[in-house]
């Protein structure tokens, strides 16, 4: 049989069985070429009588990783035709065996739920994460999942967007069966051993088990998991339609669906953060050459609260972590609550119990920190003071081996000016974790002026290590995060000053989806400690500290919740707040100080004018080259500041309300518009665009 299928699939014989290869590299997504090849294939071996069974594989590391989420912005006409290849799959008259290796996920699991079997190595991952980009598994997902495990089942696997590993999969009845060695060799046996069987076990023939309860908890369930999110309710519609509708049916339904979360902003927010993310780990001028260091001892200064959750990180990649502190009290406090953390996970079932002594083993404190000669990465997480960060740089640069990277968790620092104090400059760097440091994901690698790229990639590298998502920001005031929170907590309290409760500014920024509005973080983490960083900043710029009613809270005492009262109260120890009357008259009397006339703004306004508010200073941080791209940006608040994800982060959110708009609403509320902002405004651009037209010009 000569090649029928020229596109991205190899065809192959082994005697009486066709094989499909997916050729699409780096994770065979299912990009334009891929169902044109598919399908040629299938249409050959229809007609071909020596053909008996089909395999299909994906060559390279991995089955189909899903749709290729970049067609998705195309024309509906030109996206690659997946549910139009698996109804051929379905509709086909001989066995159809999909052969999984690395991930099969979304429209790729789709695709192998509409074949006959499955096989798949022992490490092969399945699973439908489509939720995660604000999408619903779009080629029969929503209709074979509960057909094969109930509806339940299929719920906690769409909703999650979790994969799940081959020996549970199997357990499901989602995979017919391991293939230990070869994947090719052991799918086409299995093909031979099934060639004959009659009927065709399709899943689209069998019927789903209503469970109303199950569809109930769901509902219950995503009003609080998936806040404000469109695609988790069509999820549950749609599985619940699987069990009250014939196939095609339901999958019609599924197949509308799909498009209108395709088409949601919601979905175009998810899918630019998907993109964002990995774009980040790309930085002009390193690349697979740059060296880079193995890590394999740390160092970090400070067991407090940020010092115990750094070294965590660590502990849990299991890479041997030396923690240094200055009393044996705070080193034994230190220790006490990361032994506490890890068995409160053990307690949860997140932790094996044997583990939680394996990571403390790995564990050395110390009081000395000439104990740290060994280290190849030295962290250090002492309170925020230049001079003591300076003494310890100092000390460090005497004792750290040659090579070693010196770090600091500065969040507002200079880390420039530290790193000139010691003889190697090159070789320090910031690494801003974001608190809790064991949980957060985002961790700011801060370039200063020296810093060389091996110690940038070895940070780069670092961060995946732990499982962090890394940015790349540059020197300023607060880096990229902090700076936008100020500017974003200033015009906060602007609004409360013009009329605004605290209470509706939480509000608004809640129904944009964000956990907690200022207040109420603020309250959280302490209001004492911006109050002490503003205080901090002033006085190093030389300046008086701008008056502000909220350091007016923090001057009487009221520190948040750790003392029982902030912007908000929080009686007998609770963690909710309650609007505070004493507050509220601090306010009004500020107010009438002021000479201002309070008037009432409305939820859309709040937020249109602290979005406007992060992307203007956002949009400045680009200028000034801080941040490489407006999409690092995104990831950077997302990641670790609460912006939803479904929004997209904030450069991306108001490129979606329109820059115009976004100049509009600064300029109502009297704010200095950032150049770049206003010229993308005028040129009718996105922050995307700016980007890609940068990305262009660096190569
Ligand atoms: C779907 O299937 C909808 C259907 O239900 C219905 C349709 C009708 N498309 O992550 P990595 C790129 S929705 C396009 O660094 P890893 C990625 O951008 C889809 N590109 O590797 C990167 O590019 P670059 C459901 C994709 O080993 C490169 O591949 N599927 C796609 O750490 C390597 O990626 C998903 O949501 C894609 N689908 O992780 C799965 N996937 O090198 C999404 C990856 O230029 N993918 N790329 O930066 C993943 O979760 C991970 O990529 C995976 C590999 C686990 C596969």
């Amino acid at each position: 049989m000569t090649d029928p299928t020229p596109h991205l699939i190899r065809t192959s014989r082994d005697g009486d069985v066709l094989i499909l290869t997916i050729d699409n590299p780096p994770v065979n997504a299912f990009s334009p070429g891929v169902p044109e090849g598919l399908k040629a294939g299938l249409d050959a071996a229809a007609t071909d009588d020596t053909v008996r069974a089909v395999v299909i594989i994906g060559g390279g590391r991995t089955f189909i990783a899903g749709a290729d989420i970049r067609t998705f912005n195309l024309p509906r006409e030109q996206a690659p035709d997946l549910r139009g290849t698996i109804a051929k799959l379905d509709a086909f008259p001989k066995p159809t065996v999909a052969a999984l290796h690395g991930t099969a996920l979304g429209g790729g699991f789709e695709l192998a739920l509409g074949c006959t079997y499955r096989v798949a190595t022992p490490d092969a991952k399945v699973g439908l994460p489509e939720v995660k980009l604000g999408l619903l598994p779009g080629a029969g997902g929503t209709q074979r999942l509960p057909r094969v495990v109930g509806v339940k089942k299929a719920l906690d696997l769409i909703l999650s967007g979790t994969p799940v590993g081959a020996a549970p999969a199997r357990d499901l009845g989602l995979i017919d069966e391991i293939v230990e060695g070869d994947l090719l060799t052991g799918a086409v046996a299995f093909a031979w051993r099934v060639a004959d069987v009659r009927p065709l076990p399709r899943i689209s023939e069998r019927p789903a088990q209503p469970d109303p309860e199950a569809i109930e908890a769901a509902r219950q369930s995503i009003r609080k998991t998936h806040r404000g999110q469109l695609s988790p309710q069509f999820i549950v519609d749609l599985v619940d339609l699987a069990t009250r509708t014939p196939f095609n049916e339901g999958h019609a339904e599924e197949g509308v669906k799909f498009v209108q979360a395709k088409d949601s902003p919601q979905s175009r927010g998810m899918r630019h953060m998907f993109f964002a993310e990995r774009e980040a780990a790309k930085i002009p001028g390193l690349d697979k050459t740059t060296p880079t260091t193995d890590i394999r001892r740390v160092g970090v200064i400070g067991a407090g609260t940020m010092g115990g959750g750094i070294a965590m990180n660590f502990l849990n990649a299991g890479i041997p972590v030396t923690i240094v502190e200055t009393a044996q009290e705070n080193l034994d406090r230190g220790l006490n609550t990361i032994r506490k953390t890890y068995e409160a996970s053990a307690a949860k079932g997140r932790l094996k119990p044997e583990d939680v002594q394996k990571r403390l083993d790995l564990l050395t404190p110390t009081l000395s920190m000439n104990d740290l000669g060994d280290a190849d990465l030295i962290i250090e997480a002492v309170f925020e003071d230049m001079a003591v960060k300076k003494d310890i740089f100092t000390r460090l640069d005497a004792v750290a081996k040659p090579g070693a990277i010196l770090a600091t968790n500065t969040s507002t620092l200079d880390v420039g000016e530290i790193a000139a104090v010691t003889s190697r400059p090159e070789q320090v760097i910031g690494l801003h974790f974001f608190s809790p440091a064991n949980i957060m994901k985002l961790l700011e690698i801060v370039r200063a002026d020296r810093t060389s790229d091996s110690v940038l990639a070895t940070s780069l590298k670092l961060s995946r290590t732990i499982g962090k998502v890394g940015v790349v920001v540059g020197v300023c005031n607060g880096f990229v995060g902090n700076r936008m929170l100020y500017a974003y907590r200033e015009q906060a309290s602007k609004a409360v000053l013009e009329g605004a409760t605290p209470q509706a500014v939480d509000a608004a920024m809640n129904a944009l989806g964000l956990p907690m509005g200022p207040y109420a973080m603020s309250d959280m983490a302490g209001l004492d400690i911006g109050y002490m960083a503003r205080r901090a900043a002033a006085e190093r710029a030389g300046q008086p500290m701008p008056d502000d009613w909220v350091d007016r809270v923090v001057q009487l005492g009221r520190k948040g919740q750790k003392t029982g009262a902030g912007v908000y109260d929080y009686p007998d120890g609770s963690r909710t707040p309650v609007p505070s009357p004493a507050v509220d008259d601090l306010i009004q009397a500020y107010r009438a100080e002021k000479g201002v006339q309070p008037r009432e703004a409305t939820q859309d306004d709040l937020i249109a004018r602290l979005t406007a508010t992060l992307a203007n200073e956002g949009a400045r941080i680009l200028e000034e080259g801080i941040a490489l791209r407006a999409s690092d940006i995104d990831t950077i608040y997302t990641y670790g500041y609460g912006f939803p994800a479904y929004r997209g982060g904030p450069m991306h959110y108001a490129s979606e309300q329109g820059l115009t708009t976004v100049v509009q609403t600064l300029e109502r509320h009297g704010l200095e518009v950032a150049p770049l902002l206003r010229r993308l405004a005028q040129e009718g651009k996105t922050f995307a665009q700016y980007d890609a037209e940068r990305a262009k010009s660096q190569t």
